[in-house]
């Protein structure tokens, strides 16, 4: 098949082209809040959460949790477990779908969050 330059260009610079996205936490009770609370990322990047303010965790919705599933079925649960003010997680997804997942501190003040990973 005949490829024109601009063809071969993407094939060669798309599977390289990862980022380091980063999503804040900050508020410390019923002001906790993932920013953004909602964001599409590519396959092999990966996300930093940063904890701005407050005690939290980055959990996902998964049995291993004790909570329905809802992250991608063959994705590999994760569980930050409490980080303080300043404390840095680091998550890369290698399953596409969308994944949701909450604050075990402050889940019932809806504290949540998802990435939908394409
Ligand atoms: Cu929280």
């Amino acid at each position: 098949m005949f490829l024109t330059s601009n063809e071969v260009n993407a094939q060669q610079i798309q599977p390289t082209e990862t980022d380091t996205v980063t999503i804040r936490i900050v508020g410390s009770m019923a002001d906790s809040r993932f920013v953004p609370a909602e964001i599409e990322i590519r396959k092999g990047d990966l996300l930093k959460f940063i904890v701005e303010e407050g005690v939290h965790t980055v959990t996902a919705y998964h049995p291993d949790n004790r909570r329905p599933i809802g992250i991608p079925e063959e994705a590999e649960s994760f569980d930050s477990d409490i980080l303080q003010k300043g404390e840095v997680w680091f998550y890369q997804p290698n399953v596409a779908g969308e994944y949701n997942y909450f604050c075990r501190p402050h889940e019932r003040m809806g504290h949540k969050g998802k990435f939908i990973v394409r």
